[in-house]
């Protein structure tokens, strides 16, 4: 039994088809609650959604007045929960992409102590995807070694968006201040996560290409991505340099003090 009390929160955009599959098997194996976030999709996702909440007191609805991002989506569900008794967010596609079966050992991990737990598909140099051609594949693995060498970062699986985040981290690191639209979102929440002290996890995790429905991934989307990490980093050289600054000025008054 977890110590931890879970919300799956899952953004929809034209989901109609793999939504109710998503909503099943997450209601049938943990005892999660759900928070759907839907952007007023044009195909009824929304009114699926809503149905479900009105057949299971787990299953809860938020609708947007249209797309508005999956990164946005996901701070206000953060907000939504921490608003209530969650101590466990987790972050889950719902084409079907992401299997709810790992659900209990993102779980196990933040019921241990992790702040943020990542589903990997490229621990210890594998690639767990099923049903990509090598185009998207090396896309994939393109976004994440470009981003973990700017950032300097150990994890391998930067852009997953299967994971799951503690209370506390979400209490302590700024989230609602990241607006970043797609991959970019989840580089940063771990990188700000990663600089903050956080303990991040990495599990691994398979990948299944959706079957139905269409990528919502852009060329805006794959833009501010690439444009990312060299903001982070020219974020962590002004601040490195504003403290290097503070604290000459603090040495500079402590001898003015001191006479
Ligand atoms: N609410 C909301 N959900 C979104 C938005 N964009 C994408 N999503 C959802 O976010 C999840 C991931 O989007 P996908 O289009 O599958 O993106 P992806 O998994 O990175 O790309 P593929 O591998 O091509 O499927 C899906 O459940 C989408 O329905 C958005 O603007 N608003
Ligand atoms: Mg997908």
């Amino acid at each position: 039994m977890s110590k931890s009390k879970s919300l799956v929160i899952l953004p929809t955009y034209m989901e109609k088809k793999t939504l109710p599959v998503v909503l099943a098997n997450v209601l049938s194996q943990e005892a999660a609650d759900i928070l759907v976030i839907d952007d007023n999709s044009p195909d009824g996702t929304g009114r699926i959604a809503e149905s479900w909440a009105g057949r299971d007191p787990r299953v809860h609805v938020m609708n947007r007045p249209g797309k508005m991002g999956l990164g946005t989506a996901y701070v206000a569900g953060f907000l939504w929960g921490l608003e209530r008794d969650y101590d466990c967010f987790i972050e889950m596609d719902s084409d079907m992409s992401h299997n709810p079966l790992d659900l209990p050992r993102f779980i196990a991990e933040i019921d241990k102590g992790a702040d943020l737990v990542i589903g990997s598909r490229y621990i210890g140099g594998k690639i767990s995807v099923v049903g990509w051609d090598f185009k998207r594949l090396l896309l994939s693995k393109f976004a994440n070694f470009y981003a973990s060498r700017i950032l300097g970062s150990r994890l391998s699986d930067l852009t997953s968006g299967y994971r799951a985040f503690s209370r506390r981290a979400l209490e302590q690191v700024a989230f609602d201040e990241v607006h970043s639209g797609g991959y970019a979102f989840q580089i940063e929440m771990a990188y700000n996560l990663c600089m903050a002290g956080m303990r991040v996890e990495e599990i691994p995790i398979v990948f299944t290409e959706r079957a139905s429905g269409s990528s919502k991934m852009s060329k805006a989307i794959i833009r501010e991505a690439v444009w990312l990490p060299w903001r982070l980093r020219l974020r962590r050289i002004n601040s490195s340099f504003i403290r290097r600054a503070l604290g000459m000025k603090k040495k500079h008054e402590k001898t003015e003090q001191g006479g």
